[in-house]
């Protein structure tokens, strides 16, 4: 493996194997080449070098017999790879001249890389950052997902309202991915379950064939690699020659067309829930091939299954995978003969699960009917489990219940630890959604904040910084980040302050020009850059972002000669295509944005910008160009963010409640460098109780209530004056995420950042001190945690004093 700081090879010989790519793997030569062929003959050469690494860590683990860890997610919101890999690999300046020499623009190449969308948000984001950090820490582990064939849908705006069209990254051939055909499980659905000779045997109606596909991810400086292993939906029999000799055409191709549908979209709900039945299918269907997987991987090393808990950790993320508890259950008493007692013990010892959200309707819950037609001897094993919870906690919490099958009481039942993502939003899981699980069991919840991978949330996305940075602290931050405290040190210093502030210029000049080309948007790279982005939600509240962006509009309107601090709002995210409401508050941006871009008298001083189809590398040139971050959802709502932490870290101080990890950001960066406004969660319980809250709150703020009213009689909606009749009315009569009640609150907070903003030299060292503090917000502080509360596994990478201490 590469030592420090050293590329692999020089970029002469990696010129050659671009072109041995270009012509061996693309069949094409220099002159002929596109685009997609060089940036392919990229990817491939970068492939290989990853494949050495991967074979010996698979090498070590196996000769060790070393624990691992399986982390299931439906989501892997991974984005583009080149990057990752390069910087991973030390490869970044190496490829940029090899790609040089060959007449290629490194960014060019970089930049025509679909993302892998494959994942709604945060979650998913999540999981990426976790496959980066347990390869960077050399702890033996695979994720395990889904291949969607179609990632999350591309948003676009029609006058301001977002329409969705189909995501096709794998129209192109996808360049990290190794094919397995060999590796295949069968998955069954439906049928019925009979008593023979006292044992329940199930005859399963239909199969459907889980077939792998690999990606390799390397950590930093190439030490370790880990799997990616995701599953694509196969027929059992392809084709059905009957049929087909009969002249059934459509018949023939039937079976194949149903079963390759389980893996074909990723569903673009983002913590609510759904209920249908090919959901429950695509959940199945990825957790019984990768338990088939991991039990034949341990069978196959010569393993006891009765001491699978010595070495197999999986990771529910979040309920999807829930059903994960009765299939390991019944692998082990089906399949190995055990009693039922020690299959859920078993099956328990190998199982944690973590909790994202608070929000009753995210929590999964299925018909039972449906469950039992689809699962029917899941079903029978979640009534197994039941009683065996009744007999160890008392029977105060069910599992079935009201005829829905509660899969957040299942993956708690069956979970060795539960974790929420952030310190408060795990106080509130034990307060709150699992209060009479965690009097049943206590000890079980614990929590585990969230963290971002330095690696591709500074070093890669964010160059005028990482340079900045290694010339002040050295090169040892980016896998040790709470090495960034050293530039406490350098705050007081001007000429720091003036670097400091020439990264971010740099990073505000490239996201300007990245919107003049994208969109034909100019932005003026002085004005102060406030982003909010993030799914559309009520409770993130992009609508009191919005309505405080009109009351400001007002205010300048009013007092034009006032020494307004200009501001271009950013907004950036997309609403789950049946979420009504969140679609509404989208195209009232649009509109209102329209309107205040349009008006010559507040022109220079606000604008309003919404780029569509926000993605993870829209967010790689967004954050590092960021002046102020808005992380200002209800308090109690958010279970942790990330995006908050990929902004303190690049350099902008936040806005926000004290909600999730936010919470935790303040009290890293100091309560003085943080713009705090809002209720808090047991105020904002307080509340929701007094009659008429929101009408007092609107009563009370002539200044909310003038917005509102512009709104509701048509100022932005000239052509259709009662469009947002309705939106206003709700905030009336149900503000359930409390946008009216922290309304003041926040607009006030802000006029105190348009004051600190003015001040440059003193804002631009708040925002390095942002970067200073925030190294705990690494996932290698988050991954060392699971490793050691609740994996028990250990870094396979040795240190001069043995086992590299993950902890
Ligand atoms: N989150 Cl339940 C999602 O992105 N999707 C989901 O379906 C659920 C949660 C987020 C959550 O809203 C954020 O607060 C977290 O930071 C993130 O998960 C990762 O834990």
């Amino acid at each position: 493996m590469s030592s420090p700081n050293t590329p692999p090879v020089s970029a002469q010989d990696f010129a050659a194997s671009i072109l041995q790519h270009l012509k061996t793997s693309l069949g094409k030569d220099a002159p002929h080449a596109s685009l997609y062929d060089w940036r392919m003959s990229l990817s491939l050469a970068l492939r290989d070098l990853v494949v050495d690494p991967w074979f010996e860590s698979t090498r070590r683990t196996y000769e060790a017999r070393g624990k691992r860890v399986y982390y299931l997610s439906m989501e892997f919101l991974i984005g583009r790879l080149i990057e990752d890999v390069a910087v991973n690999l030390q490869m970044d300046e190496v490829a940029s001249e090899a790609l040089e020499s060959l007449g290629q623009t490194y960014e060019k190449v970089v930049a025509d890389e679909p993302d892998a969308a494959l994942g709604n948000g945060g979650l998913g984001r999540l999981a990426a950052c976790f496959m980066d950090s347990l390869s960077t820490l050399g702890i033996p582990a695979y994720g395990y997902g889904i291949r969607y064939e179609h990632g999350l849908f591309e948003q676009h705006f029609d006058k301001g309202v977002q329409v969705e069209t189909a995501e096709t990254w794998l129209e192109q051939r996808h360049a990290w991915e190794f094919e397995r055909p060999e590796v295949n499980y069968p998955i069954l659905f439906g049928g019925h379950v009979a008593d023979e000779d006292g044992k329940a045997v199930w005859h399963p109606e239909e199969t459907v064939i889980a077939s792998a596909f690999d990606t390799p991810v390397v950590g930093w400086e190439g030490r370790w690699a880990n799997t990616l292993r995701l599953w694509a939906a196969k027929p059992d029999r392809n084709f059905d020659l009957e049929s087909f000799n009969r002249g059934d055409y459509i018949a023939a191709s039937a079976p194949e067309a149903l079963a390759r549908t389980i893996s074909r979209v990723l569903y673009p709900d983002d913590t609510t829930d759904v209920g249908k039945e090919l959901r429950l299918k695509q959940e199945y269907f990825f957790t019984s091939a990768s338990l088939q997987d991991l039990v034949r991987r341990f069978l196959s090393e010569g393993g006891d299954l009765k001491s699978l808990p010595d070495y197999v950790a999986i990771q529910l993320n979040d309920t999807h995978p829930a059903i994960a508890g009765p299939e390991l259950v019944r692998i082990l008493m089906d399949l190995h003969s055990f009693e039922v007692s020690d299959a859920i013990s078993t099956a328990r010892g190998c199982l944690a699960y973590t909790n994202h959200t608070l929000l009753p309707e995210a929590l999964e819950r299925w018909p039972e009917d449906l469950f039992a037609r689809v699962l029917p001897r899941h079903h029978r094993i979640i009534q197994l489990i039941e009683a065996a919870h009744f007999a160890e906690a008392g029977e105060q919490v069910r599992i079935i219940e009201h005829g829905e099958v509660k899969m957040g009481e299942l993956a708690f039942v069956m979970a060795h630890h539960v974790n929420g993502v952030s310190a408060l939003h795990s106080e509130l899981v034990k307060e709150t959604v699992f209060a009479d699980l965690h009097q049943a069991y206590p000890g079980r919840i614990v929590n585990q904040t969230n963290g971002i991978t330095p690696r591709r949330w500074l070093y890669a996305c964010n160059p005028p910084l990482r340079n900045l940075i290694n010339d002040t602290i050295g090169t040892a931050w980016p896998d040790d980040l709470e090495k960034l405290q050293g530039l406490n040190a350098h705050l007081d210093d001007p000429a720091f302050i003036d670097r400091f502030q020439a990264a971010k210029d740099t990073n505000k000049a490239r996201l300007s020009d990245w919107l003049k080309d994208r969109d034909g948007v100019s932005v003026d790279p002085a004005a102060m850059f406030d982003v909010q982005i993030k799914r559309i939600h009520e409770y993130k509240r992009q609508l009191m972002n919005l309505l405080e962006t009109v009351a400001l509009w007002n205010e300048i309107r009013d007092n034009p000669n006032g020494a307004w601090t200009p501001r271009v709002k950013i907004f950036g995210g997309k609403a789950a295509p049946g979420y009504v409401v969140a679609k509404e508050i989208i195209r009232l941006i649009n509109d209102a944005g329209a309107v205040i871009n349009g008006d010559p008298a507040t022109k220079g001083l606000l604008q309003v910008v919404y780029p569509e189809n926000y993605n993870v590398s829209m967010a790689e040139v967004l954050i590092p160009a960021t002046d102020l971050s808005e992380q200002i959802s209800t308090a109690g709502k958010e279970a942790s963010g990330t995006g908050n932490m990929k902004f303190a870290l690049n350099g902008a101080p936040t806005i926000g409640t004290l909600d999730g990890a936010n919470v935790e950001i303040r009290d890293c960066v100091g309560a003085e460098n943080f713009f705090l406004f809002g209720l808090t969660a047991a105020e904002v319980a307080a509340r929701r109780m007094e009659p008429d809250y929101a009408r007092h709150a609107i009563e009370a703020s002539p200044r909310l209530g003038r917005v509102l009213e512009q709104i509701r009689s048509g100022v932005f909606s000239p052509s259709d004056k009662d469009r947002y009749a309705g939106l206003v009315d709700g905030l009336f009569n149900h503000d359930y995420f409390l946008v009216t009640c922290d309304f003041d609150s926040y607009f006030d907070t802000q006029r105190v950042v348009d004051t600190a903003f003015a001040d440059a030299r003193s804002w631009t060292r708040l925002a390095a001190l942002n970067t200073a503090r925030v190294g705990w917000f690494s996932s290698d502080r988050t991954i060392s945690g699971y490793a050691r509360d609740i994996w028990n596994v250990r870094s396979m990478l040795a240190t001069g004093s043995g086992d590299r201490d993950v902890a």
